[in-house]
């Protein structure tokens, strides 16, 4: 395919609610969708950055700058893009900006779905119907709080409670959610906030039962997650530290986690998710998918990679509703009483955009032509 066209859109949209992690309370999101116009048809991207650069480096300032100054160019300088997987080459000369390169490999995959009139599940190769969803609740302020978005969790049908912990809010609540509910699919995420020093601290949680600790120690240790996976039996799930294959192999290698949660904009788009994918399966580690408080546009690129074999475990993309009072895609992604998504038949992404919401929370348009 040849991209004639591609537009940057700004957007700014405010959450439902509030939500907290180890590094950030956020209220709203902005973000970058990408549209990538070839022969009469339009991929979306979504670029999975924030404001501020607390979660990874990349912010919508510095995606902004990457997507207009290099991969704009590079995509306009091939005559010819076949796949995705080749766009995905051309950008590996490119160091990092994982997520403003996955922003506009994720519009070219929707285009090219879309050109072969599949879906973009079809075109990763997923072979699933639904999917298997599980949330997460962000840092509450009372046990009370707490225990109301658990239980309101379970009545929707999610099939795992993903809690985020940071020091001084992390063992007493868990505790206390895993003796008040019982036997329930939960784990917890600490997006870096702990050292060794806290070793003893993760040994204790061992009692708890957790289906896995999320990114205890550093955002860019590999090493000392293998220290602390050797001294505990709750298996470690890496989210941070995971930006590309090499990565995921030498922290399998080096038995740094027995999970890994793979982002598409973490590690630079769909294509490398699948080689992670592929290598965790290879090697039976298996992987969920991780979510960004996405719009729908990404959403439904989360849900398409999902659909592949070794994603045994919920992932984090839960419904639209539980984010947004209006997402910018039609019909918006629902969750059965089950907790599943069920994937959507459309070519590409598998829904349309809403083009009136999208423009509503549109704040800045750049255009490029060919
Ligand atoms: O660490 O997984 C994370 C949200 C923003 C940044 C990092 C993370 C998260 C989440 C929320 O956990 C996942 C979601 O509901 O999309
Ligand atoms: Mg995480």
């Amino acid at each position: 395919m040849r991209i004639e066209k591609i537009v940057v859109r700004k957007l700014k949209m405010d959450y439902r609610f509030p939500f907290e992690t180890s590094f950030a309370r956020t209220t709203d999101r902005e973000f970058l969708i990408i549209e990538a116009y070839s022969e009469g048809l339009v991929g979306y991207g979504e670029c999975v950055v924030s404001a501020d650069p607390y979660y990874s480096e990349e912010t919508v300032g510095t995606a902004s700058h990457i997507i207009e100054e290099f991969l704009v160019p590079l995509v306009f300088s091939k005559d010819q893009i076949p796949h995705p997987d080749d766009i995905n080459k051309d950008f590996s000369r490119i160091r990092r900006n994982n997520m403003a390169k996955s922003a506009i490999e994720g519009a070219l995959w929707d285009l090219y779905a879309k050109k072969k009139n599949i879906t973009l599940t079809e075109a990763v190769g997923g072979k699933k119907s639904k999917i298997e969803v599980g949330v997460s609740i962000g840092i509450q302020e009372s046990l009370e709080e707490l225990f109301a978005q658990v239980q309101d969790s379970l009545d929707k049908g999610f099939n795992k409670i993903k809690m985020k912990i940071k020091p001084g809010k992390d063992i007493e609540m868990l505790r206390a959610v895993r003796e008040k509910f019982g036997d329930i699919p939960l784990m917890a995420d600490a997006n870096s906030a702990y050292t060794l020093d806290d070793i003893d601290l993760f040994k204790e949680m061992d009692s708890l039962n957790l289906m896995m600790i999320e990114q205890p120690l550093a955002h860019d240790d590999i090493i000392k997650h293998a220290t602390l996976q050797k001294a505990i039996t709750t298996p470690i799930c890496l989210d941070e530290s995971i930006h590309s294959l090499e990565d995921a192999q030498n922290a399998i290698e080096l038995g740094s986690c027995k999970i890994i949660n793979i982002k598409i904009g973490r590690v630079g788009g769909i294509s490398e998710a699948i080689k992670i994918h592929d290598y965790c399966k290879e090697k039976n580690i298996p992987v969920w998918c991780g979510g960004m408080l996405e719009s729908g546009v990404g959403r439904a690129h989360n849900i398409a990679i999902t659909t592949l074999e070794n994603f045994t475990i919920p992932g984090d993309t839960a419904p639209s509703s539980r984010y947004w009072h209006k997402d910018i895609i039609t019909p918006e992604v629902v969750m059965d009483e089950e907790g599943y998504i069920h994937v959507p038949e459309q070519a590409g992404i598998g829904f349309d955009i809403d083009q009136e919401a999208l423009d509503k929370v549109t704040v800045d348009i750049k255009t490029y032509t060919n």
